[in-house]
Formats: C-alpha cells, structure tokens, sequence
C-alpha cells in the first residue's frame, strides 16, 4: 500500500534528501514550506511537480511551525503515515540572536504537531520523527556520547530541542503513539546552509581561490565535531520509522574532528597546503604551496584566513562525538561516506559554482553577492 508522508522543513538540507528517499520508495510526499518573499524551494525544484499532473507524488503547503490552525488543517487533509519533523531555526548562534523565536519554532512547533496527531484521532496511524540533536549534549558529561548519557544544553536552540526530546517521549508513554527522536550529529552536504561551518569553508575557499572574496573570518576552530553526511542520515531517520517499536537512537559517525582539520581539507582539494601562525583571535592561515589550476588567484604568502570574534558564541559546545552502536546492532546502519569525501564533494561543487562565478566576473556581468555568514 503507498504510504504517505508529511516532512517539515521538506525546503531545508535533510528535507530535500528524505524527499528524495521517500519518493524513491514510492511514498506521496506533503512538505511544509514558508511563505518567503523569494522563491525559497531550491533545493526541492529538481523533484517538483507540477500540480496539476494527475496522481503527483511531492506537494507542498504552505505553514508554519507556529501556526497551530495550520498545522492541524494540513495534518488533517494529509492524513499521513509518517510525520517528519524537521522543521527549526537551526542555526545554533542565531538562536542567541532570537531566543523566544527558536523556542516557539524549535520548542512549541513539535508540541503543536503531536497535539494535531491526537486531536484528530490520527495516534494509532500515524508514526512521528523528532530531529533532534547533538546540541543536547552541549557540556559533555560523558564520551563517547550515546542514548544514556545525560544532556547539558548549552543555547537556546538546545533547551528548545530539549523540551522537544521529552514532549516525543512524554507522547509516546502518555499516548502509546510511535514516535521516536534521533540524535543526530552534524551532517552536512553540498546543500548545507551556507552560514554552517563545513559550507562556510568549502564555499568561501572555493570564491577566495578563484579571486572573488579575499579572505575567511571564523570563529573557535579548535571546536570538535563528529560530522557525517545528511544523504546518509536521512535513511536512518526512515529506518527509525520501519521498526517494530519505537525508540531513540544516536546518530554519528564516531569519528572527530577540528573545524582547522575541515578547513585543511578543504584547502588540500584546492590544491593549496595552510600554514597558521599567531595566536587566539591573531590567529591567520596563510597560503605554503599552490598546485595545480584550482586556485589560479593565490599565491604563497597570501593571508586567506582570519579570526573575528564575533564568531564566538556566548556558550559554545567544544567538543562533541558520538557513538553510533545501537543504531548499528539494532538496525544495521553505518554511514557509507566520510568526512573526507564529503569535504571533497563539497568543495567540488563550491568550485563550480565559484569558476562560474569568476567567469560572469571576466566578462563583466553581475556576480552574486556573498554576504558575511
Ligand atoms: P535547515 O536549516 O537546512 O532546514 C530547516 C528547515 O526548517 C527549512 O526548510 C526551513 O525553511 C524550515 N523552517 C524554519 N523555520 C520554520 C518555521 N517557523 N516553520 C516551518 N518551517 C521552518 O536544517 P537541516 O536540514 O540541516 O536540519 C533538519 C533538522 O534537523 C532541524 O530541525 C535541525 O535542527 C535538526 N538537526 C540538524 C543537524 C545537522 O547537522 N544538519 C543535526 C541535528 C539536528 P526555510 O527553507 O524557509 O528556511
Ligand atoms: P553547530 O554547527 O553549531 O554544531 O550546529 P555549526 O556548523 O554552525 O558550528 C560548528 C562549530 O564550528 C564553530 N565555528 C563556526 N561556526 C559557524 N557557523 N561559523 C563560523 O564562522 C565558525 N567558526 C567556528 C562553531 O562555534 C561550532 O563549534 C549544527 C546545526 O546543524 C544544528 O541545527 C544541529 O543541531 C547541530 O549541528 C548538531
């Protein structure tokens, strides 16, 4: 039987993969979208469909996670099988920025889905995802970190994702309703949001080596990730939802790294070798060695990376990795790509984007601007 499902968030990094994945195994997939004041869907048009196709497969609606009238309105005409809930501001520094939004959309938004579930009835039908997260653990308290260690948010964005943790449990013991949250770590794609600090690396190295930015300003890049990628972790999130019984399962590759180790990386697939040198926010990156045609505006000796502290974040998560073991035995799933090919997969497409860029800029058309992130 087609089963149907309903993403939030279907216009973000995540959403457009599991459209992807769930239109590949024969779902209808409904998408929440924001009404914006652009055009804001790019990473789903290459799956849209035009509506007025017979039996389309991918719709979207227009809402929003703070709109309970709305939510309840599409989760009624939808009716579906699977509720993902994706949708937040996840950005964990703008969440200092806007503290009561994050909270409504990242907090209350999860409350008003599950409360549309049981009002109508739907909590013998329908299956729910919570994205949720690593911030959790924010101060770590134990590491490797897995389903039973405890958390410590450390940004609004954590405590909100928090409330939202407990309100997927609380409405799967109060009303027996399968719903399930993964814990996931950084994930990251060439569609990653370009203020996140993989995107920022790979697209702002791939404009500065082709002469469009002259320099990177970042923030603590001593900080430790356990980044993998979202194609990967976005199957997971479907697999959750195929289980016998509904739990909560760590997401992660096991694996860490430096936000310095990313922009090496990411420097390597340029062709360019970084020295730094100074310290704390006199730290800067400069250029050894250039080989090959990828970065035909560097030199050895150009300065291609400083530190600006406003990149600090008022409480910042140092260090986070996880351990993925019971995803693993429990439903066979290990990620498929590293941080390394994912670093060099993004970098790829940055370049294109950025050697096009460049070219528009030799026969003196416009260029995008690239605003600060
Ligand atoms: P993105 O920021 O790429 O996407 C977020 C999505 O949420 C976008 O579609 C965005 O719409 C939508 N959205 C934002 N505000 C609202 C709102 N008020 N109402 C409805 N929709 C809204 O995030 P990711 O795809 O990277 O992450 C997906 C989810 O997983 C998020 O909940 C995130 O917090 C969580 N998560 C992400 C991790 C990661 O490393 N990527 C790790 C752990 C958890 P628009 O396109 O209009 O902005
Ligand atoms: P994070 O991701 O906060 O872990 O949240 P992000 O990529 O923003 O930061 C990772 C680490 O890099 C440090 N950093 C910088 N970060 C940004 N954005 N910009 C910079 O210039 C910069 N310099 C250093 C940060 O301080 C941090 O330590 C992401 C989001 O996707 C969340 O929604 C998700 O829940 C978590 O991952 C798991």
């Amino acid at each position: 039987m087609t089963k149907t499902a309903l993403i939030t968030g279907i216009t973000g990094q995540d959403g457009s993969y599991l459209a992807e994945l769930l239109l590949e195994k024969g779902y209808v997939v409904h998408g929440i979208k924001r009404r914006a004041s652009s055009f804001n869907t790019q990473r789903v048009d290459h799956i849209y469909v035009d509506p007025h196709v017979d039996n389309a497969r991918f719709k979207l609606h227009y809402g929003d996670l703070t709109d309970t009238s709305n939510l309840t309105r599409i989760m009624s005409e939808v009716q579906p099988d699977e509720v993902y809930n994706l949708g937040a501001q996840s950005h964990v520094a703008v969440s200092f920025e806007a503290p009561e939004y994050t909270a409504d959309v990242d907090g209350i938004g999860t409350l008003r889905l599950l409360e549309a579930i049981r009002f109508l009835g739907l909590d013998k039908k329908t299956r729910f995802y919570q994205a949720s997260t690593s911030e959790l653990y924010g101060l770590v308290q134990e590491t490797p970190q897995r389903e039973t260690t405890p958390f410590y948010p450390r940004s609004p964005y954590a405590v909100a994702k928090l409330y939202s943790y407990w309100m997927t449990i609380n409405y799967r013991e109060a009303y027996g309703l399968f719903a399930c949250n993964g814990i996931l770590f950084n994930h990251e794609s060439p569609r990653r949001g370009e203020t996140f600090v993989t995107r920022k690396i790979t697209r702002g190295l791939a404009h500065i080596a082709q002469g469009l930015e002259p320099c990177l300003y970042m923030g603590n890049i001593d900080s430790l990730r356990d980044w993998g990628h979202a194609k990967d972790y976005v199957r997971m999130q479907w697999m959750m939802l195929q289980q016998d019984q509904p739990e909560d399962y760590v997401i992660a590759t096991g694996k860490q790294h430096s936000v310095r180790d990313f922009i090496n990386w990411s420097a390597a697939e340029l062709g360019l070798t970084l020295e730094f040198s100074g310290e704390g926010v006199d730290e800067v990156a400069t250029v050894a060695t250039v080989t090959g045609d990828m970065a035909p505006a560097l030199k050895a000796g150009d300065v291609i990376m400083r530190i600006d502290p406003r990149y600090f974040r008022p409480a910042e998560v140092e260090t986070l990795l996880g351990d993925p073991s019971k995803a693993k035995q429990q439903l066979g799933w290990e990620p498929q790509i590293t941080a390394q090919e994912m670093c060099a997969e993004m970098v790829a497409e940055d370049l294109k984007t950025a050697r096009r860029h460049a070219f528009l800029k030799e026969n003196g058309m416009d260029v995008p601007v690239a605003f600060e992130s």
